[in-house]
């Protein structure tokens, strides 16, 4: 199926600069397209995804991604969709960022063969550049009321914007324009919020390029939820394309926890599943929705492409662990993941230790009375394991790899003891 059409079935596309002119173009060749991210965190999140998803797109279907780490833009700050003027990050904060964004930024595409991907930073080009240059060259091609005009100066008047996040949008045209002419690069896509920078881009690039020179710009739809509720959040935070901020199983466990009313779009926008493959998953949760099959192929699809095979295994098989019990069979880095979130006590280092103190000082029971009728009651487990006997001792084989205790009360309260 063709791009554009396979793009629109899948609702990625939400704004078109010129429809039919980019379809005649990318029926006769491959293009060079970019998107860029601007350095203002150390990750990525998972809303930050889906337009770099969709270069890969672009790319599978025979044309070149450009991805840009925006090292001199970061250092600016892009006043699109922020209603009050940024604090300014030093320059050490961003060139740190630049590195962690990239290495995210190299698992999500291939970067060899003939229409690899290409990787550029526009501090390279716009860093060294200087004031009267920029004025001259680029700014005089620039109007004031047509700056005003987007809705993302617009909107600041009111409140105020400095001349600084006034300009930046002249900034990503240039980098548009820099692309056009070193890379032909001919097509810029972005989320929702980026179409007034894309379209300065287009602006400039008719400025400045010859004659009959074309270029085109894409955007895509905010990623929503059925119930109005913010996408890409759980109750710790965003999500994160960092496994040192969001774990595997975490990541793994937000995306099976989609709702009915919003796994098919996700399907759609963030897998490279073929439609009939889709189209058979949204047919499960019509008729089966209690086995949950396309929230667990949307989760494995996920955590495969952004943190591998190897990690996606890891992250099921906590998951079934803590869905039967079973925690025994899992190691100590598992462990780890899987009970981020869950109350922890550092347990002094004495060899053995009785059981109702533990409960007790781990405050899982609040009394001894309290524990040793828990025990009694069977509701405490130890590493998975029911014990019912109210003098258990803990021994050292009950740490698992010498580090962990996993003791649950009840259905599913869980207390990690560390050692
Ligand atoms: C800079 C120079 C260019 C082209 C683009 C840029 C970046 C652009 C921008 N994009 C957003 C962004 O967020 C911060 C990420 C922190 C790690 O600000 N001016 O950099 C987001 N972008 C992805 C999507 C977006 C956008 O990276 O376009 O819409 C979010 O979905 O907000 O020459």
């Amino acid at each position: 199926m063709e791009l554009l059409q396979d793009l629109a079935w899948r609702g990625i596309i939400y704004q078109q600069t010129d429809e039919e002119g980019m379809k005649n173009v990318l029926n006769k060749e491959s293009i060079s397209l970019y998107c860029g991210v601007d350095p203002t965190a150390d990750s990525m999140h998972i809303g930050h995804l889906l337009p770099f998803l969709t270069l890969r797109r672009f790319q599978k279907h025979g044309h070149r991604p450009i991805v840009l780490v925006g090292g001199a833009t970061g250092l600016i700050g892009d006043p699109s969709g922020k209603s009050e003027e940024r604090k300014l990050l030093t320059l050490e904060t961003v060139q740190d960022n630049v590195s962690g964004i990239k290495k995210q930024l190299e698992n999500i595409f291939t970067f060899s063969g003939d229409n690899g991907a290409v990787m550029v930073n526009n501090y390279d080009w716009a860093g060294s550049m200087d004031i009267v240059s920029f004025l001259r060259d680029i700014g005089k091609h620039i109007g004031v009321n047509y700056m005003l005009a987007k809705d993302t100066i617009a909107s600041r008047l009111d409140s105020g914007i400095s001349f600084t996040e006034f300009t930046y949008t002249i900034l990503q045209a240039m980098d548009f324009n820099h692309l056009y002419q070193h890379h032909n690069c001919k097509l810029q896509i972005g989320g929702s919020d980026q179409w007034g920078n894309i379209t300065s881009g287009l602006e400039l690039i008719r400025k400045m390029q010859p004659e009959g020179s074309k270029a085109f710009g894409l955007t895509i739809p905010l990623v929503t939820k059925a119930d109005g509720t913010k996408f890409g959040k759980s109750e710790s935070g965003a999500i994160w394309l960092d496994p040192e901020k969001t774990t595997p199983y975490e990541f793994y466990q937000f995306w099976i926890n989609t709702a009915d009313a919003d796994v098919v779009k996700y399907l759609k926008f963030f897998t490279f599943l073929s439609h009939e493959e889709i189209e058979k998953l949204a047919k499960s949760v019509e008729d089966e929705p209690h086995l949950r099959q396309a929230q667990k192929v949307l989760a494995e699809e996920m955590t495969r492409l952004i943190h591998g095979e190897d990690s996606l295994q890891q992250a099921i098989k906590i998951s079934h662990a803590l869905f039967s019990g079973d925690v025994r069979s899992l190691s100590a880095a598992e462990i780890k993941q899987g009970f981020k979130d869950v109350p922890s006590f550092e347990a002094g280092n004495e060899s053995e230790s009785n059981l109702v103190d533990l409960l007790v000082t781990a405050k899982i029971s609040s009394s001894k009375r309290q524990a040793r009728e828990d025990i009694a009651n069977g509701a405490i487990l130890v590493n998975g394991e029911r014990v019912t006997d109210t003098s258990y001792t803990l021994e050292d084989s009950d740490r698992i790899d010498g580090q962990f205790t996993i003791i649950r009360r009840g259905k599913k309260k869980y207390t990690l003891i560390k050692y």
